[in-house]
């Protein structure tokens, strides 16, 4: 409860902090994107994760102030970087079902573009499986509208949720996002069998694949031998404060 008061009290306080998680091309060794992972540097408990605060910040409904917060920052700190004369990678953005269930999603995201003066091609939204399988007209509709912005939308931790293939062809995405449990069991057992399968349906139905929790080189060897070149993981990067981002990747 004290916890949750205090989230109230976090977005002014400016105590919400972004962390950047780089998504390397692995072929090429570039950074091809980021990804935006929310931090609370709360005044007492110091750097609380995500999956304490944003069970409550949905309950409460706070994440979708929250979540434009994290929508406008990373879109700001991004058109930064390309102002700076850094590569022109893309920024990935976790939205919550809430904010989907709001009806002006779309109008945010297109405002906030607008404001940051960032070019759509450049902002990847991440959704999750509930969402898909929820799939109310209203979410099928800002889906549609985001990606006809030029917008970008992944499926985020594809494989984990009960999301049904058939709907896959039908919904306007352009990523999917393999989930790093998958990752990380894919050379210890059979889970290669499904790395492998999401990589070949993502190549047939012509989506961007990505793989999630890179650990280590034999994992990432592997993945690109199976034809998936972006990653993202601790081999390649933590997620980093936007200052080390810059030092470690655009100097
Ligand atoms: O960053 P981490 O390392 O701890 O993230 C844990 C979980 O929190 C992930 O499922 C991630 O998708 C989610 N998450 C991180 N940042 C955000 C955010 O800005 N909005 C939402 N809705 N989820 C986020
Ligand atoms: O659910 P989502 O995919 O948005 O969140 C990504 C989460 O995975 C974040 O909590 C991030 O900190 C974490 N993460 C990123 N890279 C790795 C990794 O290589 N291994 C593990 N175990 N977690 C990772
Ligand atoms: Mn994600
Ligand atoms: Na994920």
């Amino acid at each position: 409860i004290q916890l949750e008061n205090d989230l109230y009290k976090a977005l002014e306080r400016d105590e919400l902090i972004i962390f950047y998680q780089p998504q390397i091309n692995y072929k090429t060794n570039r950074i091809k994107g980021v990804e935006a992972l929310l931090r609370w540097n709360h005044r007492k408990h110091g750097m609380i994760a995500p999956d304490k605060f944003i069970p409550i910040a949905e309950e409460t409904g706070l994440i979708v102030p929250i979540g434009e917060w994290v929508l406008r920052e990373a879109c700001k700190q991004l058109k930064e970087w390309h102002n700076q004369g850094c590569p022109l990678i893309s920024v990935s953005v976790n939205l919550s079902v809430h904010q989907f269930e709001q009806n002006d999603l779309f109008a945010i995201v297109k405002n906030v573009l607008k404001e940051t003066d960032l070019s759509p091609e450049y902002l990847q939204l991440e959704l999750t499986e509930n969402l898909i399988v929820k799939n109310t007209e209203v979410t099928l509709k800002t889906m549609t509208q985001l990606q006809g912005l030029g917008v970008n939308l992944a499926i985020d931790d594809f494989g984990t949720g009960y999301s049904s293939l058939g709907y896959l062809k039908n919904l306007p995405i352009s990523t999917l996002k393999i989930d790093k449990s998958f990752v990380q069991e894919m050379l210890t057992d059979d889970a290669a069998a499904i790395t492998n399968t999401i990589i070949t349906l993502a190549q047939n139905l012509k989506l961007e694949v990505i793989a999630e929790g890179v650990e280590t080189k034999e994992q990432a060897d592997y993945l690109l031998a199976q034809n998936c070149h972006l990653m993202q993981g601790y081999f390649f990067s933590k997620p980093m404060k936007s200052g080390e981002i810059m030092k470690k990747y655009f100097k």
